[in-house]
């Protein structure tokens, strides 16, 4: 009996854990258990085993001949392993299909796909013939059987062998090494300065609405820094002038992070791939690639910051980033250009000088929008002023000015605002084009909507909109910290889930003790984000180590109460990762995101550790925890998906509900939701998992199909009682054998498959009505009726074969799979003497 106690096991452990990697963890680690078991049984019923495909992996994608279940058979009985599932690439050597669609044959092109007959004919001949003769993707043929790794093994770091997102100090390393973290930080530490120095300032007001305002930023700065301080000995006769160089970690697969100019009049650009770049370069020219030199850009920002902030005539020194200011003076300054010109080229001279040769240039103006149109302009190494209102403005350089953009350099014409107003306007090219054409705000609301429209036509006039001159009126609130968050896409390769959970804590130690110690900041709301490889993309991304194609998963949490408890924050993490279907093995990258942060000193014990504990001993009635996951686009179900139809008419009379009772019904349950809400608002969020897990189940148990049928038959028991006490014994064939209080067999064999139908959908049977199925089932085999389990068996088949396009994929789906594989077909083995013809047990299962 160990075969049923083993399916028995493999079961529970599938319905009562939550999420699909515990099912697949399960059954990976059962799998060659349940193999042994298998071939022992089929040992005790006299068929011959071998080791003839040991080391072997099949795995069988769709219909074929001879079928699924005589094909695991095969397997198994000849020492190969069978795969349910295929859960990772590369986990089968062999993947046997009769034919395959073409999504299919981009996806398995690795693989030796094979047809049935490579199988049969090994069997037959007692060896391993070779596949090539039975592939079915003829393209394969030269291939490896399983998806090529990467050759490269260079680090961003430099450092030789691959990463190990498991090392304790891989955080550390990867932050060390990501140009975007490193971004990131430096912006929000120069943002934080800012508040902390200018809490008791005057704030510049709206209503004195124009000053002159100056935007200045290091032309090519990554790239100029690593020039200046490169290794000479290297790189002796490099010219900056002359040579294209560019910043990146110099694998063909990384990004350009900064180029120079030389670089650029070859259509490079910051942000493209080292690969495409050179290709972009003629033949006898070379692409220079230079290392990070983070400790020098720091160095070089500081000075330009620190000379800004000496010039008295700014009001304030506004950082946009590392490498980029935006200063503003009073209106009148434009007045004296000379001056201002002076001023502009003595900053850059001093910033230069300081720095040992890097460059900044000026653009001025009287709006935000213009002084950064005239920071282009100015690019490389100069200063340009554009004096938008003054009379002696020539209107041809005005013209001139407007012609020198292309659309999309006006701030806020991203790409889909760009082939909006390339489908209205084909002909316009330029911003001059556009002012032309768009005389008026409605036109370009109309083609963009109010607020875009707005934005864009006052730019067009050298205007700025009032959410982008929050930077200069309300700077406070628009550089305040609203958040604090990690985002790790490269590097990211797990086992299971006990890595993840260790990785989970390095985070949350890290976002806790040292970023919100940093800020003196609590959080109430947590964010986690995780990107899974696509299905059909690589194991192994064309960039080394990197996310490659993903699709995102993002769930949310509100604590409710503001904390800084490394232990609250870890648990709540690992809890909202089991709350997303991604399996840890598909896992690329990670982000978390603290929000709603509130000062420390605000808090109500700043000494202490702030957690829900406090809270829950207190009986604070406002603790809350709401985890609200979003599900990514492709796992909502649409009714098409749910087979249901979408004309009304026809799912009402399906329901045999009228539309008003629809609709009462609808607006109970909504109250109901609120209601469970605010239940859960209530609640600390310890207890509110162990409420919601109940409730799960509880809603499990209330939703299935068969409780609802038990309802309903309820009425007949005492007839059937009746009936029961005129059969002799309970051995006879005439006993009536009841399941969920119903004897008849062909409503049994009904209500099983609607059972079967509802249940694959989701996450498979609840434990307890499968245990009262199994002993239906063996009730039946005990008392000489293995043909109606047959009956029972060829149904789920049938189903399991129907449903398989659509919900193949589903725990559920695996779930059913699972128990007519190992409960149901070792049960009829087992009870094979007592059938009638053993041949028809043989029967193929088209699952
Ligand atoms: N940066 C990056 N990746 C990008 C863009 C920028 O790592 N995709 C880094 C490197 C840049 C720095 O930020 O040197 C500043 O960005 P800028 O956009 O100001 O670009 P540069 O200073 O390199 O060139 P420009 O002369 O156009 O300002
Ligand atoms: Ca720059
Ligand atoms: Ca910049």
């Amino acid at each position: 009996m160990s075969s049923t106690k083993n399916s028995k096991d493999n079961t529970t452990a599938a319905t009562t854990t939550p999420g699909r990697y515990s099912y697949f963890y399960n059954k990976k680690i059962k799998q060659a258990e349940q193999d042994i078991q298998f071939r022992k049984q089929y040992e005790t019923i006299g068929k011959q085993t071998s080791q003839l495909l040991k080391g072997l992996t099949i795995y069988v994608n769709g219909h074929t001949i001879p079928g699924r279940l005589q094909i695991h058979d095969m397997v198994v009985l000849n020492g190969g392993r069978f795969l349910h599932h295929l859960s990772s690439k590369g986990s089968a050597t062999h993947i046997i299909a009769s034919s395959l669609p073409p999504k299919k044959r981009i996806e398995f092109k690795n693989y030796k796909v094979i047809n049935p007959q490579w199988l049969v004919d090994c069997i037959k001949q007692q060896k391993i013939v070779p596949w090539q003769e039975y592939s079915i993707l003829k393209s394969n043929i030269e291939q490896p059987s399983i998806l090529k790794t990467s050759s490269v093994v260079t680090t961003p770091g430099n450092k030789t062998g691959p990463p190990d997102c498991n090392d304790p100090n891989f955080l550390v390393d990867y932050f060390k090494h990501s140009r975007l973290h490193h971004l990131s930080e430096w912006k929000a530490s120069l943002r934080q300065k800012f508040v902390e120095s200018y809490r008791d300032i005057q704030p510049l007001t709206h209503s004195d609405s124009s000053y002159t305002i100056l935007h200045i930023d290091f032309d090519c700065f990554f790239a100029t820094v690593a020039y200046l301080f490169r290794d000479k000995r290297k790189t002796p006769t490099l010219d900056f002038d002359k040579d294209p160089i560019a910043v990146c970690h110099g694998v063909k697969n990384s990004d350009i992070a900064s180029c120079n100019y030389a670089a650029r009049k070859f259509g490079l650009k910051n942000g493209m791939w080292v690969g495409t770049a050179e290709k972009m370069l003629p033949n006898d020219i070379k692409l220079t690639t230079l290392p990070y030199d983070f400790e020098h850009i720091e160095k070089g920002s500081k000075v330009f910051y620190s000379v800004l902030q000496g010039i008295e005539q700014f009001y304030c020194v506004l950082p946009v980033s590392i490498d980029e200011a935006i200063c503003v003076m009073a209106k009148d300054a434009m007045e004296n250009k000379q001056t201002l010109l002076q001023l502009c080229n003595a900053l850059r001279q001093r910033i230069k000088h300081e720095t040992s040769g890097c460059v900044v240039s000026v653009g001025v103006s009287d709006s935000l929008v213009l002084a950064r149109l005239a920071l282009r302009t100015a690019k490389p190494n100069g200063v340009f002023l554009f004096d938008n209102n003054s009379e002696s403005q020539d209107s041809t350089d005005v013209n001139q000015f407007w012609s020198s953009f292309k659309l999309d350099d006006l701030p806020g014409v991203g790409r889909s605002t760009l082939k909006k107003i390339r489908d209205k306007y084909p002909k316009v090219k330029t911003l001059h084009d556009l002012r032309q054409s768009c005389q008026n705000v409605a036109s370009l609301q109309s083609v963009l909507g109010n607020k875009l429209g707005e934005k864009v036509c006052l730019a067009l006039r050298g205007k700025d909109d009032d959410e982008s001159a929050r930077i200069i009126y309300d700077p406070i609130n628009v550089f305040q910290r609203k958040s604090i968050s990690i985002d790790i896409n490269w590097g990211i390769r797990f086992k299971d889930m006990v890595e993840i959970d260790r990785f989970l804590d390095v985070c949350s130690d890290y976002l806790v003790n040292q970023k919100l110690a940093e800020y003196n900041k609590l959080t109430s709301s947590i964010t986690l984000k995780l990107m899974q490889r696509c299905v059909d993309a690589p194991i192994d991304p064309p960039k080394y180590m990197g996310m490659g194609r993903c699709d995102p998963f993002t769930t949310s949490s509100r604590l409710g109460v503001p904390t800084n408890d490394d232990g609250i924050i870890a648990t709540e993490l690992k809890h909202m990762f089991r709350t997303l279907p991604v399996p840890p093995v598909e896992l690329r990258g990670v982000s978390i995101q603290f929000n709603r942060l509130v000062d420390a000193n605000d808090a109500v014990d700043p000494n202490a550790k702030v957690g829900l504990s406090l809270l829950f001993q207190s009986g604070h009635a406002s603790s809350t925890a709401i985890t609200t996951t979003t599900p990514p686009t492709r796992s909502i179900e649409s009714p098409h998906d749910r087979g249901e139809s979408t004309d009304p008419h026809r799912r009402y009379k399906r329901l045999k509900r009228s539309p008003v009772k629809e609709r009462q019904d609808q607006l109970e349950s909504n109250q109901r939701q609120a209601y469970q809400q605010q239940f859960f608002q209530e609640l600390p969020t310890q207890i509110r998992k162990d409420v919601q897990h109940e409730l799960e189940i509880t809603r499990k148990v209330k939703g299935s199909k068969l409780q609802r049928m038990k309802e309903k038959l309820q009425k007949r028991e005492n007839a059937i009682q009746n009936m029961n006490s005129h059969f002799m014994n309970n051995d006879s064939i005439f006993v009536p054998i009841k399941f969920q209080k119903e004897t008849n067999f062909e409503k049994i064999c009904s209500m099983v498959n609607d059972w079967v139908r509802e249940t694959i959908k989701e996450k498979g049977p609840h434990e307890r009505d499968l245990q009262f199925f199994k002993k239906y089932l063996n009730k039946l085999c005990d008392s000489d009726r293995v043909h109606l389990v047959l009956r029972l068996a060829d149904m789920v088949s049938v189903t399991l074969n129907l449903m398989s396009h659509k919900y193949g994929d589903r725990e559920g789906f695996l779930e059913w799979e699972m128990i007519l594989l190992k409960f149901i077909v070792p049960l009829m083995n087992r009870n094979r003497h007592t059938f009638q013809t053993e041949r028809k047990l043989d029967i193929e299962y088209d699952i």
